[in-house]
């Protein structure tokens, strides 16, 4: 299996570099808004493009990832809302079981389904213990999963869930408060997740400010996603990745 941007992950980790990851919706981008975007995540050094989200309604996903690879060299994960969003345009899928919530489906069900046509894809599939943390107001993702999301404040099931999901072999922990969250995901929960796992994490949902983005850094987490905040105003993303990119190599 490939493993080429998961070792990647893992180096960063090692050096305490900071990534930053923008998700692109495929809903909400068009092939003018799309290069514009390609062009400021070029000139800022973004880490990574996560495509996807929990409810994709376009049909153009190929399209849209093929269009972000011929224009930069910028990794391109997949963050799929379903088993419909894999594209093999693509460099690498996050192959999400939500274990925060209790919804087998999610856990293994669609998995189990989706095997071979996954692994046809040749992608690079990146297993990832997927948390959902509440973020203040009911999200797309808590709703399309069905599951409650670990409520905001309590920090030990966060740490607990993650520290089973490394146990378990998944190689990434993603907490998510979900996408335009009113209440990013605290750092001290993401303090306590990350002190207790030794894989990356990745922290996403309602981040809006650079400000955010570097405290939830220096709380622990590896990677920060963001998406709607740049929605709103694409030039976030140069202040973005400079506040990421600013946390001294093992500080
Ligand atoms: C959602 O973590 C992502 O799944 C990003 O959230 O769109 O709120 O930045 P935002």
């Amino acid at each position: 299996m490939k493993q080429t941007i998961y070792y990647q992950f893992l180096e960063k980790k090692k050096q305490g570099k900071k990534s930053f990851a923008v998700l692109i919706d495929p809903d909400k981008v068009n092939t003018g808004n799309i290069l514009a975007l390609v062009e400021l995540a070029i000139t800022a050094k973004v880490d990574y493009f996560f495509v996807g989200g929990s409810l994709v309604i376009s049909s153009h996903l190929d399209e849209c990832i093929q269009q972000i690879k011929a224009s930069c060299t910028i990794p391109v994960i997949l963050f799929p809302g379903s088993p419909s969003q894999v594209s093999p345009f693509a460099d690498a899928l996050l192959y999400l079981s939500l274990i925060s919530g209790r919804n087998p489906e999610l856990l293994i069900g669609q998995h189990v389904i989706s095997a071979p046509f996954v692994r046809k894809s040749g992608l690079e599939i990146m297993p990832t213990g997927y948390m959902v943390i509440d973020g203040g107001a009911p999200t797309t993702v808590s709703y399309i999963s069905n599951a409650s999301p670990i409520p905001a404040d309590k920090n030990e099931i966060a740490m607990c869930t993650a520290m089973a999901g490394e146990m378990l072999g998944m190689k990434l922990i993603y907490m998510d408060a979900g996408s335009g969250a009113k209440t990013p995901i605290t750092d001290a929960m993401i303090a306590k997740v990350s002190e207790c796992i030794e894989i990356p994490l990745i922290v996403g949902g309602g981040i809006t400010t650079p400000e955010k983005a570097y405290l939830n850094c220096k709380a622990g987490a590896d990677i920060i996603v963001v998406g709607n905040a740049i929605e709103k105003d694409p030039n976030l993303i140069t202040e973005m990745a400079a506040a990421i990119h600013s946390i001294a190599v093992n500080a």
